[in-house]
């Protein structure tokens, strides 16, 4: 494929951006009253005001080329055709399979990939009916109370977002926990107050050889055992969600308590999957099928829609406008609702774990910039913390405010004091404050704070709105950004489904670990390493 930087598009975008250079989103406003209606769009339930964005009707004309000219439909169509479009490690890219809810056929290798699916969510909707009702009894007859998944990265991130987002959904008995770090520290606070008699294990591994969670399972399984009667026992109360059958059943799971899924759903991709279950077992599996429903609006969309009025497609093109062509290395995210507290940390997973990376899928160094750098906090959390930065630091962070209307806890004003906040947020940015502003709110003496309190204004944000956090919506907000990695992955000619960074976290600790235990830095370390090893086991070999 061409680079990036040699393409008509790319080239038309700078000479516009200079051609804008004084672009002002507070006087686009004001000389132009049908800006938020035409940058406006709709899908699946998501209502997103593109409009303070520093974009005009050209910009996005230009940046839809782009999309053109870098081939988003082609590589679109290849993703749902089932193509194996993550090329370093030869595979399909089918997390849109998993919620494929009109069982379009999908063919990989001459098999429609829709039977595994189907066939591994009906065990899904039979095991969580069982043990929400009580009738999957642990060893000495009671029902569960407790689930623990445990899993890192693609196998806890996503569970842990949406159970937390649909708390209101979740059952009365049955709580839901994770355990992720290896810090021992997790594990002995989750399982300290729980009962080893009513305690579902949810051991979640697409490969079952990651080292921390492989830690903490067998941590649990000791755990359980110092209380079950007897092994057998552990088929009542461990369950494996993964792709590898042996090790499963070598850990001591029998292979019949698995959930399976396949190697062409990424780990970051994979909620919608086996790893779902204990989003299923929370929520309930009719609950999980709205989320997935909702998921699969926004890939219809994706799918369908043209490029002009496509949402992700729009959010990635106005990304990329912001990181490559204004030159703006953040992107923050934002949820006024307290049950998203955990999306940012999704989305640094899904965005930065698939678009941070140097070489294009042809292995040739980016000359351009590729994944932003994603942070966030609830609203109005962050009010009172980093937006500082955002309305007064030197480099604009463009964000995302998400927001729904109605709230699942309406308590006096609250909700409408959040929706408050979160509007007056993208207002202030926008609009600024100039120094005329400043002089008539200044009292007589304060002449010095002229410059402090004055605001740039025209600050890139986004604000997408929906009537209610449910699960659908939840699903289509996940999906949009799923969608708009993916997109933005095309644009930057970056292969967004692979991650040999986390590969190499996977390697780097064993040789380090292995000389801990004995002890010793080996030979081969460098002087900081040894340096600091030296100190941590003398610290430790002291009384
Ligand atoms: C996700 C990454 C990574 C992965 C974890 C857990 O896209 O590959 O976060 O999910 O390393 O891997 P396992 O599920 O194989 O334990």
């Amino acid at each position: 494929m061409t680079a990036l930087d040699t393409t008509k598009a790319w080239q038309n975008l700078f000479a516009h951006a200079a051609r804008e250079e004084s672009f002002h989103l507070r006087e686009a406003f004001a000389t132009d009253p049908g800006r938020a209606a035409r940058f406006t769009f709709e899908a699946a339930g998501l209502v997103a005001d593109l409009s303070k964005n520093r974009i005009t009707d050209e910009t996005l004309k230009l940046l839809v080329q782009l999309a053109k000219e870098r081939g988003v439909e082609d590589w679109r169509d290849r993703m749902f055709a089932g193509e194996r479009i993550n090329l370093t490690e030869k595979r399909s890219v089918l997390h849109i399979a998993l919620r494929n809810c009109e069982d379009r056929p999908i063919i990989v290798d001459g098999q429609n990939v829709m039977t595994g699916v189907d066939a591994v969510l009906k065990k899904m909707m039979t095991f969580s009916h069982a043990v929400r009702s009580g009738e999957w009894k642990g060893y000495g007859g009671q029902m569960m109370t407790d689930v623990v998944n445990i899993g890192i990265g693609g196998s806890d991130l996503g569970p842990v977002m949406v159970t937390e987002a649909l708390k209101p959904y979740a059952h009365q008995r049955l709580k839901v926990h994770f355990i992720s770090n290896v810090d021992g520290t997790h594990a002995a606070e989750v399982l300290k107050p729980l009962n080893p008699a009513t305690t579902l294990f949810v051991i979640a591994s697409k490969t079952f050889t990651t080292q921390e969670t492989l830690a903490n399972a067998n941590t649990a399984k000791d755990w359980f055992l110092k209380a079950a009667p007897n092994k057998q026992a552990v088929a009542q109360h461990f369950v494996a969600l993964s792709t590898n059958t042996e090790a499963v059943a070598a850990f001591g799971i029998d292979p019949a308590n698995m959930f399976e899924f396949w190697d062409w759903v990424g780990g970051r991709y994979s909620l919608w999957s086996a790893i779902g279950l204990s989003i299923a077992l929370s929520i309930g599996f009719e609950e999980f099928e709205n989320l997935l429903e909702g998921a699969f609006e926004m890939d219809e969309h994706f799918r369908l829609a043209p490029l002009e009025k496509n949402l992700p497609v729009l959010l990635a093109l106005i990304g990329v406008w912001n990181a490559n062509v204004l030159g703006f290395p953040a992107h923050a995210v934002l949820p006024y609702d307290q049950y998203l507290h955990r999306l940012p940390a999704y989305l640094q997973q899904l965005d930065m774990e698939s678009n941070g990376k140097s070489v294009t899928r042809e292995g040739v160094p980016c000359a351009w910039q590729t994944g932003p750098i994603l942070f966030g906090e609830p609203g109005t959390n962050g009010q009172h913390s980093f937006h500082q930065l955002i309305h007064q630091g030197t480099r604009p962070v463009p964000c995302d405010f998400i927001l729904p209307a109605i709230s699942h806890n309406p308590l006096g004003e609250h909700h409408l004091m959040l929706m408050a906040n979160a509007l007056a947020q993208t207002q202030a940015l926008m609009m600024g404050k100039t120094e005329a502003e400043v002089r008539g709110e200044l009292k007589p003496g304060e002449e010095d704070l002229l410059t402090h309190k004055q605001f740039s204004g025209n600050r890139p944000t986004s604000t997408i709105v929906m009537k209610q956090l449910t699960p659908a919506t939840l699903g289509a907000l996940i999906a949009m950004y799923e969608h708009k990695v993916f997109v933005q992955g095309v644009i930057w000619g970056v292969n967004s489904f692979d991650q040999w960074g986390v590969e190499l976290g996977k390697q780097l600790a064993k040789p380090i670990l292995a000389e801990l235990k004995a002890g010793q830095p080996g030979q081969s370390q460098d002087s900081s390493t040894k340096g600091l090893m030296d100190r941590l086991l003398a610290w430790r070999n002291e009384k």
